[in-house]
């Protein structure tokens, strides 16, 4: 039977391809395949066009707000574009594929109305064929996905043993009604099935990675690749929904088996840059030396390129993980203290501490790694105090801070309690539901404090990355690398509607010292004010500043040391 899976196009501020790899996509292909269907697809992740379009309506609210006019050198976000092929083009080639079913992921909330439109093409091009969805947002809201008329079935958490069953049972055409984690419509009521999980993940066929253009996805020069050696965690976070679509139970694979995955992945030369995304890669110590030291032996020390994206848990890292990771090929860690307040570390239910992130900062830097540390802003119940506490801590540490702007992930703990109070009755309204949008949660903080906050790191971490003497060099570096930089010479965007015009990057030798601080004290209505050079025994002065009234708290305004900086929040 002829399958068609869609990794459909997305709509954001901003898109990296690998936060876009389909990896669940090509699992499924593997699966399928294996019971001898044929299968395409269409990977809306591949593409790298874009084309600007209008913010849906939910997320507006926030773009007024001066989101869009942000302009600044610490500019995350400019232009809201669809990223990926447009839906007439999805209808067109499904036209031509004629499918007999259709598999569509969706795998974000803030993404969901683009897997459903992707859904009505699909089904207007192919009104014959079954139209699937799946992923974590429908996995939470069965029964919203299934008010969408152009889908037919929703497969609730893990998709392999579901989705081939499905696919066997419509080849056959058998009674679909048993097939585990299926939700369907039947006399107008929604059935969902409770979804299963495979407990040997080694015996699940490799993801069929040849359905991918290996040009599509890279990191610089290097092909990337992502890669699963476990699925699933025990720890329960209450922001965290992973147990939707990969259980509650951590199932490792062999470690001989990832690595000979691995080796498959690596033709002549090409080898890829592996980013590894199990949910909790170093929750078994044990497991996670075998793994590491199997890939040192196998590839050698540190020949391969590693990441964990997503992140990896404090608890299993000790100092003799992290060497091993860094032996194996790891170059940087991703990791979470996501705030250095005990309340809402308790909260949150996390058991990490202060004490466990600063242990494997000291040990990453020792082993040669570089560390980025997120920090959740707006988490309900945070005050403004713990953030500005948790950002002078981490400041202080040598790590690149990242704020992380809380939205409530579907299906979680603390999405299901804050339901009642949450606007989210479709998949549009979940657009809001997103970091770029600073969401306004009940107990969390206003938009414009969230706004505030956020810059207050950026430009923290953006002071610690001139470096100690204030050197031009990294200031460069981080102009060239950062496309935020590009904004520096851009006209001011007051009169402008919410998307603001990309301007053209400048060359890197115009970007240094000079070129911000005239951008900073001319144009800036609010950022960063540059007031004397630094030099080697003084650090540079900068006076950073929020819009006037832009942030509610304003007694936590005070004299901030950074390292060779003389950083002065004024209120
Ligand atoms: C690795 C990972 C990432 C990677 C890349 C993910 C990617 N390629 O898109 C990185 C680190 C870049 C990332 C980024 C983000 N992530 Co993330 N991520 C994960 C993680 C840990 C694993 C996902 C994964 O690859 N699993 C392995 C594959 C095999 O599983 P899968 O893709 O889910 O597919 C299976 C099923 O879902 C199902 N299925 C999927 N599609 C379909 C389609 C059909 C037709 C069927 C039948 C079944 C089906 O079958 C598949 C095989 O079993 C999950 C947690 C989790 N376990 O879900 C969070 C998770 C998906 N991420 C999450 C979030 C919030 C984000 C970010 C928005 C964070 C941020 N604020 O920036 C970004 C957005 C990324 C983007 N694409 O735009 C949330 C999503 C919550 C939500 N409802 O929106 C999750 C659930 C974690 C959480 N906080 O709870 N992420
Ligand atoms: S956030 Fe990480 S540690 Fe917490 S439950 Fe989710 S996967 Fe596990």
């Amino acid at each position: 039977m002829k399958i068609l899976l869609i990794n459909p196009p997305v709509r954001d501020f901003y898109n990296t391809p690998a936060r876009r790899y389909p990896l669940g996509l090509l699992y499924l292909a593997a699966a399928v395949r294996a019971r001898g269907h044929h299968v395409d697809l269409l990977d809306g992740g591949a593409s790298t066009r874009s084309r600007a379009c209008d913010p849906p309506a939910s997320t507006k609210k926030s773009l007024q707000a001066g989101l869009g006019f942000d302009c600044s050198p610490f500019r995350l976000f400019g232009r809201f574009s669809h990223f990926g092929p447009s839906f007439e083009e999805i209808q067109e080639r499904v036209a031509s594929l004629k499918p007999r079913v259709i598999g569509i992921a969706s795998l974000f909330s803030p993404y969901a109305a683009e897997a459903e439109e992707t859904a009505r093409a699909a089904k207007r091009a192919a009104p014959q064929a079954t139209v699937v969805l799946g992923g974590g947002h429908p996995s939470a809201f069965p029964a919203m996905a299934l008010t969408e008329s152009a889908i037919d079935y929703v497969v609730i958490g893990e998709g392999e043993r579901s989705f081939a069953a499905l696919c066997d049972a419509l080849d056959r055409g058998n009674e679909v009604a048993d097939v585990p984690g299926l939700a369907y419509r039947s006399q107008g009521r929604i059935h969902v099935n409770p979804p299963v999980f495979e407990n040997d993940l080694d015996s699940l066929p490799l993801p069929a990675r040849d359905l991918i253009d290996p040009q599509a996805y890279r990191v610089g020069r290097r092909r990337f690749t992502q890669i699963l050696s476990s699925r699933g965690c025990p720890m329960a976070c209450r922001f965290c929904s992973s147990h939707l679509t990969a259980g509650t139970a951590f199932r490792p694979r062999r470690p001989e088996k990832v690595v000979a995955e691995m080796q498959e992945c690596i033709s002549g030369d090409d080898v890829p840059v592996f980013d590894f995304e199990d949910d909790n890669l170093t929750i078994d110590r044990e497991r996670a030396l075998h793994l590491a030291g199997l890939i040192r032996e196998t590839f050698g020390a540190r020949r391969l390129r590693l990441d964990a994206l997503n992140g990896l848990a404090l608890k299993g890292l000790d100092r003799q993980v992290i060497e091993a990771l860094a032996e194996a090929g790891f170059r940087r860690l991703h990791l979470a203290p996501l705030t250095t307040e005990p309340k809402t570390v308790a909260a949150m239910n996390r058991r990490d501490s202060l004490a466990d992130f600063s242990r494997c900062v000291e040990d990453a830097i020792r082993s040669g790694l570089n560390v980025t540390a997120y920090l959740m802003v707006g988490y309900p119940g945070q005050t403004v105090r713990e953030i500005m506490t948790a950002l002078d801590t981490l400041s202080r540490e040598p790590v690149r801070v990242c704020p992380s702007i809380f939205y409530p992930a579907a299906g979680s703990a603390v999405q299901r309690e804050l339901m009642p109070e949450l606007d989210v009755a479709d998949s549009l309204a979940w657009g809001a539901m997103r970091s770029s949008c600073f969401p306004e949660i009940p107990g969390g903080f206003s938009l414009k404090t969230l706004r505030t906050l956020f810059w207050m790191a950026r430009m923290a971490d953006f002071a610690k990355s001139l470096g100690p003497a204030g050197d031009p060099a990294h200031l460069r570096s981080l102009c060239s690398t950062t496309a935020a930089a590009t904004a520096i010479n851009a006209p001011h965007p007051r009169n402008q509607p919410w998307i603001v015009q990309r301007p053209k990057p400048l060359p890197p030798r115009e970007l240094g010292l000079e070129a911000l601080g005239a951008y900073l004290r001319t144009q800036v209505p609010h950022g960063v004010r540059l007031l004397s050079r630094g030099s080697r025994n003084r650090g540079t002065k900068y006076s950073v500043y929020p819009l006037p009234g832009l942030i509610e708290e304003r007694s936590f305004y005070r004299r901030w040391g950074i390292p060779g900086f003389d950083v002065k929040f004024e209120g």
